[in-house]
């Protein structure tokens, strides 16, 4: 850069604040952005235009925010997260800029609503679910708080797939979200970053006479940054989303070109493109699979080159790169991040191994979000050793010396090794991510504080045993500023009529509302915004999926993933055990409130028995809601493709929670959060933040059931027999065979067979041995929902106990316990 360039920097400024300066940029961005005029314009034109110019109103924050950062050399936190589940950005950078009103009205002045602009927004759908939504919770909250963070991620062509039910069934359609335009998103082709894959490694002697390591690679492909907007809450900061994708590089393509095979080289440049392409779509389950090994190395690998390369300054000395830098691991998907800042400082800085390794472990910190053993990736050697060898030299090599300093702890404590090891001889040779994360991290949490500690005792005993000041827990939050004051702005009024502004950057200031829950006309007032958001759902559901919901019920939502572990079919068997006990003549259909049990979930595509449980609720809603003698009573909806815009109106609007999940299987849950912030009592078990949930709303409030994660234990050890329950427990009995007899496959019996097969003899989640205890429990949320002053008065007491769960406070208990970074000054 000149000098010129750099004396010269005029700043950058925002267009006018009010409604004529916005209407001036906007038609502006239609004319020069778009090409169009404002007769011709398509919807799409305008909301791209609208997008443009809000993102102008974020610009001089957003280059500012990068220059203080830089300036202040403070340390920042770069999120290594596989997945961002962002949701619509349109919304958030109107709040976050102040702009909804002034944007509304200006828009009205052209006659251009605003809600039907917002309508044509496509999600970016970058994630799974809970992982990926957390993340896009938690880089909100850093930029409300001023935290330095750069979130890197994988900017996949194609995000979580569309889900639509064919006859009940599932199938998934893929997920275009790129097709109609990106306004959010800034490419920077220019800055695109080589890596490397594939090939061997050879030993030489450097210029000093040392023997060193080279890799000497295969094959390779370019990573295009594209930078998105993080916007502060109101507090003129916006941080960097930077998302991955990959290209052909010149190198690869050339080669092929130059031997004349045109096809071959268009198919290189797929080749390499395929990286970036799709996100896989599993949950809970890893997958194993060349590709996602490709995916997790590629973006790691360019996270790092752009931190190292571009954000410190050229003369940095990286002996103190601990000062400038936290790599958080979020799950093992970015592990193999430390062999290759290892590789990096060893083979390319020369440095000495010691050296290096101090360094390195002084920057990453791995937080676990699981307790299933199949979840934990391990990687084969032989894939590894395939795709990145000199990474698997260097793993071998960390997991040598650590294993030299175990056995000089536990002399002949042979198994204590094989346990430790990160390296796993069965069933095949494989590197366990999980163990490499946890020997090379500073710290290792787990998410809520139940998890943290089964991580401790029952996932990593030996490691917890031998560095017990390592573990730490962070139990999970939500963004106040989209779960509350975007997705329930009806709420939001009353909340800051009762308590005024500044509780959405403070959210434990909810605890002020306590005492209204005594009052009678705030009572009152928060029926009203809970009517008033089930009649937003019942419009939207309406135009989105044709669903009608009836009038005045009780709203029992179960929206998450498809897992067997989160126990979906529990929650059919109590609705198709209340059908069955009502039309057997057993119970009085008026003696129960109206229900409507709202479902939403994703099944991985290749996981039958998630998708069969899909099945099952589709089709069991079918004939109940076609059945004269339960209308009324018993309602079920299942709309196709939850994701996180519907969540914004169904969470709102809903009565009852649940979250149901085994005791001990659910590491945390973050939709358990959302609820209650809204108002919605929860019915669920002693698992991940329920436990956390209910001790802060009171046992009052809270619907507990269920075994609790010893019991579950000690029945599994005793030896589990699930068709026991069947036999002793007749409402059960009643409700499995009524499945089985195909009463809701038009009388075969065969279709949900492997469900009923699997619920007598497998069990693994034990719905069973639950059933009744949840049956109770729902008995006990009837008679509680029929005295509507105690409900609503449960209800505004979750949502004033509930402001532990924003994640403004996960972000600086991180800070506190593992980051040790500070937000920037106000100025
Ligand atoms: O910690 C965030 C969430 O992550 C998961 O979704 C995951 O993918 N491992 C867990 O299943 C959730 O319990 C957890 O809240």
């Amino acid at each position: 850069m000149t000098e010129n360039r750099a004396n010269s920097t005029a700043p950058v400024t925002a267009p006018q604040h009010s409604v004529e300066g916005f209407v001036k940029e906007f038609l502006r961005e239609l004319h020069f952005g778009q090409g169009v005029t404002l007769e011709r314009a398509s919807v799409n034109d305008e909301y791209l235009a609208l997008a443009r110019t809000v993102r102008e109103y974020l610009m001089a924050r957003w280059l500012e925010t990068v220059r203080r950062q830089r300036d202040a050399q403070a340390k920042s936190v770069a999120y290594l997260s596989a997945e961002y589940l962002l949701g619509r950005q349109l919304d958030n950078a109107l709040i976050a800029t102040d702009m909804t009103e002034i944007v509304e009205e200006g828009l009205a002045s052209l006659g251009i609503e605003l809600s039907t602009l917002r309508e044509q927004e496509v999600e970016p759908g970058l994630g799974n679910g809970g992982l990926g939504r957390l993340a896009a919770c938690f880089v909100d909250s850093l930029a409300t708080m001023s935290v330095p963070c750069i979130g890197y991620g994988i900017r996949y062509e194609y995000g979580i797939f569309r889900q639509t039910f064919v006859d009940g069934f599932q199938v998934e359609q893929a997920d275009t979200w790129l097709t109609l335009g990106a306004p959010w998103e800034f490419p920077h082709p220019e800055a695109a970053v080589t890596v490397h894959f594939g090939g061997s490694t050879e030993r030489y002697t450097d210029d000093d006479g040392v023997e060193r390591t080279r890799w000497v690679p295969a094959w390779d492909v370019l990573g295009v940054p594209y930078n998105y907007m993080v916007p502060g809450y109101q507090n003129g900061r916006v941080n960097t989303l930077r998302l991955w994708s990959a290209r052909a590089t010149k190198a690869f393509d050339l080669a092929i070109f130059n031997s004349g095979e045109y096809v071959d080289a268009v198919r290189a440049q797929t080749f390499a493109e395929n990286i970036s392409k799709v996100l896989y779509p599993e949950d809970s389950t890893p997958q194993g699979k060349e590709l996602r090994l490709q995916q997790q190395y590629f973006f790691v690998a360019c996270s790092i080159r752009d931190f190292v390369d571009n954000v410190l300054p050229a003369d940095f000395d990286l002996h103190n790169l601990p000062d400038r830098i936290i790599f958080q691991l979020n799950d093992t998907h970015p592990v193999i991040a430390v062999p290759e800042l290892m590789r990096i400082l060893v083979d390319e800085k020369k440095w000495d191994w010691d050296e290096a390794w101090a360094v390195t472990q002084k920057c990453f910190a791995y937080t676990c979000h699981t307790l299933l053993p199949e979840a934990l990736e391990v990687w084969p050697v032989a894939l590894l050793g395939k795709l990145l060898p000199r990474h698997l030299e260097i793993i071998y090599r960390i997991n040598d010396d650590f294993l030299a300093e175990v056995a000089q702890r536990y002399p002949g404590d042979e198994l204590r090794l094989r346990r430790m090891s990160i390296i796993a001889e069965y069933p095949e040779r494989s590197v366990r991510m999980a163990f490499l994360a946890t020997v090379a991290g500073a710290k290792v949490n787990g998410v809520a504080a139940l998890h943290s500690q089964l991580l401790r005792d029952k996932v990593l005993p030996d490691f917890s045993e031998y560095w017990p000041d390592k573990f730490t827990n962070v139990t999970n939050g939500v963004t106040p500023r989209r779960f509350v004051r975007l997705a329930n702005p009806a709420l939001s009024e009353l909340i800051t009529d009762a308590i005024g502004p500044g509780w959405l950057t403070d959210l434990a200031r909810l605890r002020e509302m306590e005492p209204l829950a005594d009052d009678a006309e705030f009572r009152e007032k928060f029926r009203a915004v809970k009517a008033h958001n089930k009649q937003r759902l019942s419009a939207l559901l309406q135009r989105r999926d044709g669903i009608t919901l009836p009038g005045d019920a009780m709203l029992d939502v179960m929206v998450k993933r498809l897992h067997e572990y989160k126990r979906q079919t529990l929650k059919v068997l109590h609705i198709v055990s209340l059908y069955e006990r009502i039309i057997s003549g057993e119970l009085d259909p008026t003696s129960i409130p109206p229900r409507v049990f709202a479902f939403g979930a994703k099944a991985a595509p290749g996981y039958k028995m998630a998708k069969q449980t899909i099945a099952l609720i589709n089709h069991v809603g079918r004939v109940v809601n076609d059945d004269p003698r339960v209308k009324g009573a018993l309602t079920v909806v299942f709309p196709p493709n939850y994701n996180v815009t519907l969540a914004e109106t169904l969470i709102p609007a809903a009565d009852l929670s649940e979250q149901i999940s085994l005791a001990g299987k659910e590491a945390s849950g973050t939709g358990n959060m959302k609820f209650a912030l809204n108002g919605a009592l929860t019915i669920g078990t002693d698992d991940g933040a329920n436990v956390e949930i209910r001790e802060l709303v009171g046992d009052e409030n809270f619907f507990l059931f269920g075994l609790v994660e010893p019991e579950v234990d000690a029945l599994v050890t005793a030896g589990y027999h699930p068709s026991s329950y069947y036999e002793e427990n007749p409402t059960l009995r009643r409700a499995i065979d009524r499945i089985a007899s195909g009463a809701f496959a038009g009388g075969d019996r065969t279709v949900f067979e492997p469900i009923v097969s699997n619920l007598l003899h497998e069990d693994r989640f034990l719905v069973l041995a639950d059933f009744q205890a949840y049956l109770d429990a729902q008995d006990r949320v009837d008679a509680a929902y029929r005295d509507t002053e105690a409900w609503t008065r449960s209800a505004i007491l979750n949502v004033a106990r509930s402001g532990y769960f924003s994640s403004d406070r996960a972000m600086w208990d991180y800070i506190d316990r593992i980051w040790h970074s500070q937000p920037l000054a106000a100025r």
